[in-house]
């Protein structure tokens, strides 16, 4: 059962934040209510239309590839990956759900862009809708939490940046011809 008032988020003004929404067209009426309730969190904290990228793609295994494409151009600052798994009578979900999951991670890890799991789970069509409508929608969470991990970013890495290769800034080549580091995290 879903706890009420799970995660308190902070004040975020995300008026110069940059999010990407990647949702998937299988159980296409539920991703777009979780899309629905993300997109209302990403206004009232105020991040812009123009800043927000909606893309699509066929199902939940995709997700991962199609994060990190978006992660690497450079164009945002988090990501909101949403889509649906229902289990059914076969181990397809398990395996699904295991790749998707660490997958996602990984796309955040690799490229220092937060990627947000908002793959919702279940076990049955009433539990989808009971986490993807009205005030459980929990797709207002996925988009609190991409605001703060795309401030957090921002406040890391000195503002926004294009990643070269996934891997974080480029090596400067000084005119000694030796290398340096790029900008210090700023933890
Ligand atoms: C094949 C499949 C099945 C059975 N169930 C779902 C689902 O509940 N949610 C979802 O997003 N996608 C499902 N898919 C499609 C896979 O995610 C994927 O698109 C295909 O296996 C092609 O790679």
């Amino acid at each position: 059962m879903a706890v009420e008032g799970a995660v308190d988020f902070p004040t975020l003004d995300g008026s110069k934040a940059r999010i990407g929404i990647i949702k998937t067209r299988w159980n296409k009426e539920d991703v777009s209510n979780l899309v629905d309730g993300c997109k209302k969190a990403l206004k009232d904290s105020g991040v812009e239309d123009a800043n927000v990228f909606e893309t699509e793609v066929p199902g939940a295994f995709e997700l991962p590839y199609a994060a990190r494409l978006l992660a690497l151009s450079g164009t945002v600052d988090a990501i909101v990956c949403v889509g649906v798994l229902v289990k059914g009578d076969t181990m397809h979900f398990e395996y699904i759900s295991e790749a998707v999951s660490s997958g996602i991670m990984n796309v955040g890890l690799q490229t220092a862009c937060p990627c947000v799991f908002g793959v919702l789970t279940c076990n049955t069509e009433e539990q989808v809708k009971k986490r993807s409508t009205g005030k459980h929608n929990h797709g207002k969470d996925w988009g609190l939490t991409a605001v703060e991990m795309a401030l957090l970013r921002q406040e890391a890495l000195g503002g926004t940046q294009k990643p070269s290769m996934g891997f974080g800034a480029p090596i400067e080549v000084g005119s000694s011809g030796k290398t340096s580091a790029g900008p210090k995290v700023g933890f």
